[in-house]
């Protein structure tokens, strides 16, 4: 790495976890080792007082209470949710930000309400163009305060597989995941599923929020426009084979039967391909795909592999169905999104 960890990132490091790799086993990520990231603090939510308004263009502005809300017809969708910054830390020059190296991933079984429902239910106008999700956390961020907020353009907004939701895995969210209610925007990155939603504004101007124009845009500098970051790029990830030593995290196998496992997903469209490499990337092979718990969760992959005493460097990648696939090296960003990049695992066969 260029330049160590800053005590800023170290600060925003300690506070948003990733999910330690093993945990790449699990089809559904276990709450406690699923990715976290709180861009300020975990606001305190009184569920008995917590409303959700939807407002602005629409003709009938709704207030709906939780037991409201889960008295209407719920819905389930399992998916991955990886943040934007995945990757970040591996960036030269390192953007200043939660440091991530690749573990800001997990895959959740959301219920709740479809998001759609309630806006036909509220009735948008032909004036509505963006629709803006507010959660009940605010900070400061380059000096602009503000609540954390996102939109979706309506389209997207009515689309089928959007919810509102109040579960996690069969339970009430956790505080940390946005307590009483997020959305769920399956196949876009972290930053587009607002936790501790409290209203759902229909505006007749594209949305200009901080969280739109000054973050979340790829971009090469600070002048440039830039366009805004949406769905995931397609990843791979595997879990790392052996056993790591505690400091350097340097791994050992012995040597016979392996059997190199991981994860695979797109926000795109389908998986339809990971390959493996033994050589540092030199040459690929084939891994065996399963089918995904829904076209929005990551597919598990499996390579069986013979492994011979030395040193080795495995890689994977994956491609989806429209064409996209994992570049060998990242590209370099102002905010360091989107980097997914081959991951590479060194290893010692014993
Ligand atoms: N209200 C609010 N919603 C938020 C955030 C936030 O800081 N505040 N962080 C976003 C980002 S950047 C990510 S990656 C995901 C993380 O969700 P998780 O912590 O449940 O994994 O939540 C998103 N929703
Ligand atoms: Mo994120």
């Amino acid at each position: 790495m260029a330049e160590g960890i800053s005590l800023e990132e170290l600060q925003l490091a300690a506070r948003n976890h990733g999910m330690p790799l093993e945990a790449l086993r699990y089809d559904l990520t276990p709450v406690g080792l699923h990715y976290l990231l709180i861009h300020y603090d975990i606001p305190a939510v009184d569920p008995d007082t917590w409303t959700l308004t939807v407002g602005g263009q629409v003709a009938e502005r709704l207030s709906l209470r939780l037991a409201d809300l889960k008295e209407r017809e719920a819905v389930e969708v399992t998916a991955t949710m990886e943040c934007a910054g995945n990757g970040r830390a591996a960036l030269i020059p390192r953007p200043v930000s939660q440091p991530w190296l690749l573990e800001a991933v997990g895959t959740a079984r959301w219920r709740g309400v479809r998001l759609a429902s309630l806006l036909e239910e509220a009735q948008l106008l032909e004036e509505a163009v963006d629709v803006v999700f507010t959660g009940l956390d605010r900070g400061i961020e380059k000096g602009v305060e503000q609540r954390y907020q996102r939109a979706l353009p309506v389209e997207v907004a009515f689309s089928d597989d959007l919810l509102l939701a109040y579960e996690m895995n069969g339970a009430p969210l956790l505080p940390q995941h946005g307590f009483p209610l997020r959305l769920v925007v399956p196949g876009w990155y972290g930053m587009t599923n607002v936790k501790w939603l409290t209203s759902i504004t229909a505006v007749d101007e594209p949305f200009a929020g901080y969280q739109h124009a000054a973050a979340y845009r790829l971009r090469a500098s600070e002048e440039e426009e830039g366009t805004p970051v949406t769905r995931m790029a397609p990843r791979s990830l595997m879990v790392p084979p052996g056993i790591p030593d505690f400091h350097t995290r340097a791994r050992t196998l012995e040597r016979g039967p392996v059997l190199l496992q991981g994860r695979a997903w797109s926000g795109h469209a389908a998986v339809n391909g990971v390959e493996v490499s033994l050589d540092d990337g030199a040459t690929w092979q084939e891994a065996a795909l399963e089918p995904g718990a829904s076209p929005w969760a990551w597919r598990r992959w499996t390579f069986g592999w013979e492994a011979e005493p030395g040193r080795y460097v495995l890689a994977c990648r994956a491609s989806d169905e429209a064409g996209n696939a994992q570049p060998d090296g990242p590209s370099w960003n102002v905010g360091g999104y989107s980097n997914n990049a081959v991951q590479r695992v060194p290893v010692t066969v014993a």
